[in-house]
Parts: structure tokens; C-alpha cells; sequence
């Protein structure tokens, strides 16, 4: 029987070791990511996205963590290193950043299972029971002591956690599974173009949100075995995945069930167009993502920065920010932001107006701009005068990036400002 008291939970989180794969290449955000991974990316006016899984990592009381990093994590491990490197070991605290480093073969990282298999002797040192590996691509809420309540009941050896989405969103996208009433897995494809419905419903599937629990040793057994087979590309979603369901039992956890089914959020943000939504979201005047919930507080790096500020001077220049994020730091002077999000430092001088924008930090915007759903990247400063998101024909032809849905991304190369200095 379930005992989901907090006792019981408590020690399964802390008999745990997370890895959060933070390696990947996002190559569908394009000039995003040209010099900083996708978990580095920012969200939400003073977060980037690697602080989601380890924000729930540290609210659901799992206190070991290795962060894996491959692809341009500079910023990323200034982040990590400037953000998160308060754990202290005498508590039982670690965070450990794990870059390919060819420590087991001449290779970088080849697959998600590979990253983990490099560092097996890092998590042995560790001692945990189980091994939770998260994706660090994803902003969600999400608490993972419950998805570890439901491994050890169901008696897993790898649990899966999951959830319902439309069938064309899927395809081609996620990993899909077919489960039995007990949500034992009996089938898994990753990435099909034509995703197995759901019984009950044939316009959805149940997809994976590359978040699993193992056992510890079962998962080394896996890997070791996976990584004598010629031709396995080393990837959980791949090879481990649909190689196992059959021997062993292997369950899925469905994320939307029970007290999470009002709340649940989780947003993949691999294109401009969902990252921009995504960021979006947070100016509705009810977000379904509550970063304001103090009872799950999301941790970030925080620079030391002055309020913000707002300058109304007279009637033409009136500044102030309608439905709109505004972070520390910023001076919004003389312009009106609507429906926007400043990242910290940003500045807006005046005679403009700014919508549905994603301001990064350190931005500037000169006198006399308008700027229409536009995302700009941290430290651009846009020259006094600049009209961008209305035509989008002059935007691409300024070099500038017009999305599939239309929103125009600008940063500092395009602009044909020096990259170097902040
Ligand atoms: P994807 O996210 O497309 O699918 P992948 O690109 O392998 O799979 O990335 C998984 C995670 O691992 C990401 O967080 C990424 O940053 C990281 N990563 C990728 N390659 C890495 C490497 N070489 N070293 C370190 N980290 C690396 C996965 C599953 C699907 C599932 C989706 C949910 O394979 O089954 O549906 O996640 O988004
Ligand atoms: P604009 O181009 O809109 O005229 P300014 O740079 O002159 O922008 O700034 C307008 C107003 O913003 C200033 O009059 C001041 O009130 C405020 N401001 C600008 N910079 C600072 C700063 N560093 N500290 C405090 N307030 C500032």
C-alpha cells in the first residue's frame, strides 16, 4: 500500500543520486544557442533553464547532483559556479559538474546513456540506491519524490515518468510508450513518426519526458551491457529503453495524475517560437506557472543589482510597463512596455514603445524605437530609431532571424556589435 508520508519519501530522496543531463545542442534555436547550451538559456525574466530540474531537485530534498555538460557550456558552468555553489558537503550536500573529459575512452559524450556511463565511478562514490536522471531542457514543476514513491511500490527497476500529448505534437518528437493497466511499459519507440495512441483516446499518446529512475546497479548493468553492443547509439530513448521492457520490469509514472493534474506544466523550449511563448506565458496576469509559489521557490544565480526603475517625465515620455516582467536593475524612461519581459539591467530609453518582448539581459534600447515580438539577445544595444517585428521582410533583409510564427530574434552579431565586454 502507498505511504506517501513525508518520512518515507524523505528517505528515498536521500538515498539518491541526480543526474541531470545538461549537454545537448538545441540546434532548433539557432543564433541562441550558437554560444551558450539550451539549459543555459534564459526564462522568465531572472531564471535559465537548468534552474528548473535543480530547483526540484532541492525542493523534493534530493541534495546530490552532477550537472553533465558537453556542448558550449561556458555560460552554463559560470552559472552553475556563480548560482549554485553554496552545497555543503558536511550536510550531505554536493553539486558536481560533470564535462565530457574522456575519462573511459577517447570519446566526448556520444548518447544520453554514454554521458552516464562515463561517469559510473562518480556515482558509485556516491552510494545511492537509486539513480534519478533528469533532462535539463525542460521548465517544469515537477516533484520527483513522488515519481520515487511510485518506482519502489511499483517495483521497478527503471521508472519512466510520462504524460498525455496530442499525437502530431508528438511524432517525430518524443519517445512513445505503450503501457499495461499497471502502467508496466510493453512497448517504446523513440521519436516514431506515427506515435501509438492511447486506447481511450486516439488523438493522444503518452510520451516520455527523458526523466528516469533506476536502480543503481541494475542501471550499470545496462550501460555496461549497452556499451558492448556494436551498433547501439548509446542513448537511453534509443537502445536502453526498448532493449529492457521485455526482461525486466520497467514502469511509467504518469506526471499529470493525482494533485498535479490542475497544475501541470512543462514546456520543451526548442525553437524560437516555444521559447518565445514560453516567456510569453509569464506576463499573463495568471501564468500557469507560478514562479511567485513560495512553497517551491525557483533558485538562480542573483546578481547584486539596484530595483527597478520607472521615469515619467511629462506626457510624451511616460514610462511604465503594463502587464509586462521587468527584473532588477532595468530603467524603463519615457517609453511603454507592454506584454514584455526585461531580463536584469535592461534599459528602455525614451519616445519608444516595446510588445510581447523578450528583453535579455543587459539590453538597450535608444530613443525612438519600436519593437513588436521581438526576443533580443543579452547585451544588444538597438539604435535609436530601429523599427523591428513590423515588416518582416525589412527585418530579415537587416539580417535579423524571422521565426516560422513570426518572431524576429535579434542579437549583437546581426547588429554588428562586438560579442566581446560584458
Ligand atoms: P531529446 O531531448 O530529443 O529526447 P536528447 O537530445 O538526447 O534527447 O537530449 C536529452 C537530454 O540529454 C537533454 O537534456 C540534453 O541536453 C542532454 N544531452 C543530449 N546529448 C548529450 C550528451 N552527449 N551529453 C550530455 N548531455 C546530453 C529525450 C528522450 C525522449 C523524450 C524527450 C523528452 O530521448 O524519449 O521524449 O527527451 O523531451
Ligand atoms: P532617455 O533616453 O530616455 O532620455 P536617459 O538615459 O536620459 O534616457 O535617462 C532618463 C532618466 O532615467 C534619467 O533622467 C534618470 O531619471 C533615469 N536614469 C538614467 N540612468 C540612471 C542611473 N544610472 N541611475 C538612476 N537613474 C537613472
Amino acid at each position: 500500500m502507498a505511504d506517501n508520508s513525508s518520512r518515507y519519501i524523505s528517505n528515498l530522496t536521500r538515498d539518491t543520486y541526480a543526474l541531470i543531463l545538461a549537454g545537448g545542442k538545441g540546434s532548433r534555436l539557432h543564433e541562441l544557442t550558437t554560444w551558450r547550451a539550451k539549459p543555459a538559456l534564459y526564462f522568465g525574466g531572472k531564471f535559465r533553464i537548468i534552474d528548473f530540474p535543480l530547483s526540484n531537485c532541492i525542493n523534493s530534498g534530493i541534495r546530490r547532483v552532477g550537472v553533465v555538460t558537453q556542448y558550449k557550456s561556458h555560460s552554463l558552468i559560470r552559472h552553475l559556479v556563480r548560482g549554485w555553489g553554496h552545497f555543503r558537503k558536511e550536510l550531505g550536500e554536493s553539486i558536481e559538474i560533470l564535462p565530457a573529459s574522456q575519462r573511459f575512452s577517447d570519446n566526448w559524450y556520444e548518447g544520453t546513456a554514454d554521458a552516464v556511463f562515463q561517469n559510473i565511478d562518480i556515482i558509485r562514490d556516491e552510494l545511492p540506491k537509486y539513480v534519478m536522471i533528469l533532462s535539463g531542457d525542460h521548465i517544469y514543476r515537477m516533484d520527483y519524490g513522488t515519481m520515487l514513491a511510485h518506482h519502489k511500490e511499483s517495483g521497478a527497476k527503471m521508472t519512466v515518468s510520462c504524460m498525455s500529448v496530442p499525437i502530431e505534437e508528438a511524432a517525430g518528437a518524443f519517445g512513445v510508450m505503450s503501457v499495461d493497466e499497471d502502467y508496466r511499459i510493453k512497448g517504446f519507440e523513440e521519436k516514431p513518426e506515427h506515435p501509438t495512441p492511447l486506447p481511450n483516446d486516439s488523438t493522444r499518446c503518452l510520451a516520455s519526458m527523458g526523466n528516469y529512475v533506476f536502480d543503481t546497479e541494475f542501471l550499470f548493468e545496462q550501460l555496461r551491457r549497452d556499451a558492448e553492443q556494436s551498433g547501439s547509439q548509446r542513448d537511453f530513448g534509443k537502445d536502453i529503453i526498448p532493449s529492457i521492457i521485455e526482461e525486466h520490469p520497467v514502469y511509467a509514472f504518469p506526471f499529470e495524475s493525482g494533485e498535479n493534474e490542475e497544475k501541470v506544466y512543462w514546456r520543451d523550449v526548442g525553437t524560437i517560437d516555444s521559447f518565445w511563448e514560453a516567456n510569453m506565458e509569464m506576463v499573463a496576469p495568471v501564468p500557469q506557472l507560478n514562479l511567485y509559489d513560495q512553497k517551491w521557490p525557483i533558485w538562480t544565480y542573483q546578481e547584486q543589482l539596484p530595483p527597478a526603475k520607472f521615469v515619467w517625465e511629462d506626457n510624451d515620455r511616460r514610462g511604465e510597463a503594463i502587464n509586462s516582467v521587468v527584473s532588477g536593475g532595468c530603467i524603463i524612461s519615457g517609453s511603454t512596455l507592454r506584454r514584455s519581459i526585461c531580463f536584469s539591467n535592461v534599459r528602455v530609453h525614451s519616445f519608444g514603445t516595446v510588445e510581447d518582448a523578450v528583453l535579455l539581459p543587459d539590453v538597450e534600447i535608444k530613443r525612438n524605437c519600436k519593437l513588436r515580438k521581438v526576443v533580443i539577445d543579452r547585451g544588444c544595444v538597438v539604435p535609436e530609431g530601429s523599427i523591428i517585428g513590423f515588416n518582416h521582410d525589412e527585418d530579415r533583409a537587416r539580417g535579423f532571424r524571422v521565426s516560422e510564427k513570426g518572431v524576429v530574434l535579434v542579437t549583437r552579431e546581426m547588429l554588428g556589435q562586438p560579442v566581446g565586454g560584458l
